[in-house]
């Protein structure tokens, strides 16, 4: 299979989060998309295919936010991450505030995703890198490497380790080219958050998601099995949240459901975010799959027969990523 991958997806190496109110080492390092390339061995590399498809997604303000942000942290006169700490949560988000510590909390929804010097590079390139995997997966299927993810990120936020949202933008492109109906399969440890925000009312994508019930697990306000799309987008959208411990023996009915229902949408190109994390030995997530399983899940959605493009988004087990990647495209393959 071709990987595509860019090396400007290195830059972005965020120090530090809060964790069980501490700072822990940053879950989402560079030595991530390193341990997949070992495995897998040499990638084409991405072309620049611009901001327009960006843009078709995220908003004006948020990008030019995005761009800016750790030089507005400097030229305030702070070192290191940029990290938000206050949110407008009622009302007066449309306060138009320069001081950068009221920007960040106007873009963002959580304090995990510092923004470094090269964030905005390192996600603009992870967001060429889907978009340029998605002109091979109408050949055959494809693989982006991404790095930072992207299926946390909303039209206007940041958050969840994810800065641009590189499975949304490329299934916007790909339905833009005339390549739909097309449907994005979430397979991440983490409910999809950003992406069914920003298909929530579009009934021309179908954004279906298998993750860890957020009664109990990140990001907890989204991904229940009650949202299912709002107004004309009723109905496009399919929350199957598992519970903590799941296997593959739990997993695999809530695929056949995910299987089924893209199936039933008419689907004719399928996006698959797809997240290591749900592996045993995840040091951050509470499922049980375990490599061969990972093997399971690609054959399975390569059932659906569809042109595929798979982008990368979690899996925080290092040393074993690469080799649970090559699992699942192997089965993706087979
Ligand atoms: C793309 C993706 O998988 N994002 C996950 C974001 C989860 N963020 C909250 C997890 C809190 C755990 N803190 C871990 C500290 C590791 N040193
Ligand atoms: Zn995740």
């Amino acid at each position: 299979m071709i990987t595509i991958f860019d090396p400007h997806q290195l830059l972005h190496a965020p120090l530090r989060e809060l964790h069980n109110g501490g700072w822990a080492d940053h879950a989402e390092i560079p030595g991530r998309a390193e341990n997949v390339l070992a495995a897998l061995g040499p990638a084409l590399p991405a072309r620049d295919l611009g901001m327009a498809p960006i843009a078709a997604v995220h908003d004006e303000g948020y990008l030019a936010f995005l761009q800016a942000a750790h030089r507005d942290w400097v030229a305030a006169g702070r070192g290191g991450d940029a990290i938000p700490y206050v949110w407008p949560v009622v009302g007066r988000r449309e306060l138009d505030l320069t001081r950068i510590d009221a920007r960040l909390g106007r873009y963002s929804y959580d304090a995990g995703t510092p923004i470094t010097a090269h964030s905005w590079t390192s996600a603009y390139w992870s967001a060429q890198t889907a978009l340029t995997a998605l002109d091979e997966a109408t050949r055959a299927p494809a693989f982006a490497l991404c790095r930072p993810p992207g299926h946390h990120a909303g039209r206007d936020y940041l958050g969840g380790y994810c800065f641009l949202n590189s499975a949304a933008i490329a299934a916007a492109e790909a339905r833009r080219r005339g390549l739909g109906p097309v449907a994005i399969l979430d397979v991440d440890y983490h409910h999809g958050n950003g992406t069914q925000d920003i298909f929530a009312a579009d009934p021309d994508m179908l954004f279906v998601s298998i993750h860890a019930d957020p009664a109990t697990d990140y990001p907890f306000y989204w991904g229940h099995a009650d949202e299912r799309g709002t107004g004309a987008g009723e109905g496009t959208t399919l929350n199957l949240p598992l519970p903590r411990g799941s296997d593959w023996a739990a997993y695999e009915p809530a695929l056949d459901r995910a299987i089924d229902a893209v199936a039933a949408y008419a689907t004719r190109f399928l996006v698959v975010s797809f997240g290591a994390d749900t592996f045993v030995d995840d040091p951050i997530s509470h499922f049980a799959l375990r490599r061969p399983d990972f093997t399971r899940l690609g054959q399975r959605i390569a059932t659906l027969d569809l042109p595929t493009l798979i982008v990368m988004e979690g899996g925080y087990a290092t040393a074993d990523l690469g080799d649970n990647v090559a699992a699942f495209l192997a089965g993706i393959a087979s």
